[in-house]
């Protein structure tokens, strides 16, 4: 098992299991299948209406004595619908009673953007336009280091932040803990150098997520390009005797990037940890790099009227 370091300290597992669109009434099994095929790190959301049943997987793989909590590293995602100040702390409390843990080793501001307040989780108006709420992002993160302060969160990260959103985060005045990881869209139509270098080099690590290209989101178009189907990744996958699927997720932990692929299939969740056994050259690398075309699966249509909407910048 490889790990990347985080600012607090904490050790943060390289391999991720992802749990959006996970049904509910399979994702407990997914989590038990990872945590005994090794994974020590899942990716959840409150958004993804499910963490009382990957909060059912963990607790089993625990009183089952396969894992102990502190073996185990969870991250979750505050939504957008709580940015507003007196709602986060609310907001993670209901994460860990879905969890049924007393922390969340990682909890991430989901979008820079927060959305109106209430019981639907995207309120958009008649062109799908999500409404704003009266908070903005540099707020809603002072409220998420007072979870640190109340020991809820072992460390505070951002999912989905554009350079000029994280500086902002970085020059606020009283700024009390710097974010730990920033979780963003990333493979090899969208290999995000400048935004990866960035984080880095401000000591911030970085999460990749949709690393197989998310191909089963509801809007893929049925001619978009297929990362898994790609002849020149499913060479270099044969040449080490691995999946082009393991092939996609090793490129992310050779740039020390932590990645979190999704599967809810037994086998497929093993497949997708059987990747600390070979390594890409830097010729294997330079190939995958070059399918770079700043594709994203996510382009946020529905937030793209907000004004901290982050995908209008250069990175
Ligand atoms: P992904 O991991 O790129 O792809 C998941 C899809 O690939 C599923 O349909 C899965 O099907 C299939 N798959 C998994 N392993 C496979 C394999 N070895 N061979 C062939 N197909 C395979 O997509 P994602 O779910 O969009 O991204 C991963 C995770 O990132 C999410 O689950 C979530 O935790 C996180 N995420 C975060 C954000 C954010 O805004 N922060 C946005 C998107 C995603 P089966 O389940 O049937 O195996
Ligand atoms: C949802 F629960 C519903 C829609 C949706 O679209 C954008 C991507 C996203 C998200 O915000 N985080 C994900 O993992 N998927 C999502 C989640």
């Amino acid at each position: 098992m490889t790990f990347v370091t985080l600012n607090n300290g904490a050790k943060m597992p390289i391999v991720g299991l992802g749990t959006w669109r996970s049904e509910p009434g399979q994702v407990t099994e997914a989590v038990k299948a990872a945590i005994l095929a090794g994974y020590r790190h899942i990716d959840g959301a409150h958004v993804y209406e499910n963490e009382c049943e990957v909060g059912a997987g963990i607790t089993a793989m625990i009183n089952q004595g396969v894992v102990k909590r502190e073996d185990l590293f969870i991250v979750s995602k505050l939504w957008c619908t709580h940015h507003e100040k007196q709602l986060v702390r609310g907001a993670c409390e209901r994460t860990l009673s879905d969890l049924k843990l007393d922390y969340v080793d990682l909890y991430l501001m989901h979008f820079p953007m927060g959305v109106k307040p209430g019981k639907e989780l995207f309120p958009c108006d008649e062109n799908g336009h999500v409404y704003p709420d009266n908070s903005n992002f540099l707020e809603t993160w002072e409220a998420m280091e007072e979870l640190v302060d109340a020991g809820l969160v072992k460390a505070i990260g951002i999912s989905n932040f554009n350079h000029d959103q994280i500086e902002a985060i970085l020059n606020k005045p009283g700024l009390k803990y710097k974010p730990a990881n920033n979780q963003i869209e990333c493979h090899p139509y969208l290999t995000q150098e400048k935004l990866i270098n960035y984080c880095q080099s401000k000591g911030i690590t970085v999460t990749a997520y949709s690393p197989l290209g998310s191909p089963t989101r509801p809007w893929a178009a049925p001619d978009e390009p297929s990362l898994l189907q790609e002849p020149k990744i499913k060479a270099i996958a044969d040449k080490h005797g691995k999946t082009t699927a393991q092939v996609l997720i090793r490129f992310h932990m050779e740039r020390n990037v932590v990645v979190i692929p999704k599967s809810i299939n037994p086998e497929r969740v093993k497949e997708n940890f059987q990747v600390f056994d070979f390594k890409l050259s830097k010729e294997d690398m330079d190939t995958i790099f070059s399918f770079n075309r700043n594709w994203r699966a996510f382009m946020l249509e529905w937030a793209s009227k907000h004004k901290d909407y982050p995908l209008n910048a250069e990175y």
